[in-house]
């Protein structure tokens, strides 16, 4: 059994994204989820931060590597836990410019295709899973409208309509920054050292393997 899992290259003027780090250190990886199973194997992707590119991108890494699980990462400046995201927006409007230099604003991410989708991860057993291995996590209730959130509903799309995805499990996860991009902005931002993230995405794995559907527990937010 295979898993994508996918991280973004840099944007908004850093030099490095958490997401490719945390995703390419486990390039390769085999998660040995139960002990009659054969392991299922990481494959780790980039991810163009530009719409229409990303979904190009995971286009091609889904043909290549035909997966059961897809996880795509990404980072999220100034949240301080691993936020698996529980919806898709069918909106992109950016706030900045992606690495291509587009800014749409206000448009559908497909046209024609559902307002949202959600995740198919077990978002809330993931979460416990983490919060349980002392590593900091919420679910989250939105994506944003980046990059992130195109990617995430452009992975949810091919799962509802596309032959090669149908019956693929994928979701999307946001982490923190890492410590060196933080320090640059000293007492704004909060940031998770590499390590956790990466040990965080083994876990988040390792989950959404195990589980099949979800646990029934608290994650909701007042906003
Ligand atoms: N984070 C951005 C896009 C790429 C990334 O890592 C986002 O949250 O949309």
């Amino acid at each position: 059994m295979h898993v994508l899992l996918t991280g973004f290259e840099p944007f908004d003027g850093e030099s490095v994204n958490p997401s490719w780090e945390a995703a390419r250190a486990l390039e390769g990886w085999r998660c040995e989820f139960a002990p009659q199973e054969p392991a299922a194997v990481v494959h780790a992707r980039r991810i163009p931060c530009a719409f229409g590119a990303a979904l190009d991108a995971l286009d091609a890494a889904i043909d290549e590597v035909r997966p059961a699980l897809v996880l795509c990462i990404g980072q999220a400046g100034g949240r301080s836990e691993i936020t698996p995201e529980r919806v898709a927006i069918n909106i992109d409007d950016g706030r900045i410019c992606d690495n291509a230099g587009r800014q749409p604003i206000d448009q559908p991410v497909i046209e024609g295709a559902p307002a949202a989708y959600f995740s198919s991860l077990p978002i809330k057993a993931m979460v416990r899973a983490l919060r349980d291995a002392g590593v900091p996590a919420s679910v989250s209730n939105s994506a944003g409208t980046f990059v992130c959130n195109h990617l995430f509903f452009g992975l949810m799309h091919r799962i509802a309509t596309r032959p090669v995805a149908v019956g693929m499990r994928g979701g999307f996860i946001h982490i923190p920054l890492l410590p060196q991009q933080a320090a640059r902005l000293p007492g704004a931002l909060p940031s998770l050292a590499l390590d956790a993230a990466t040990q965080g995405l083994r876990i988040a794995v390792g989950t959404a393997l195990q589980v099949s559907g979800d646990l029934r527990e608290s994650g909701g937010a007042l906003h």
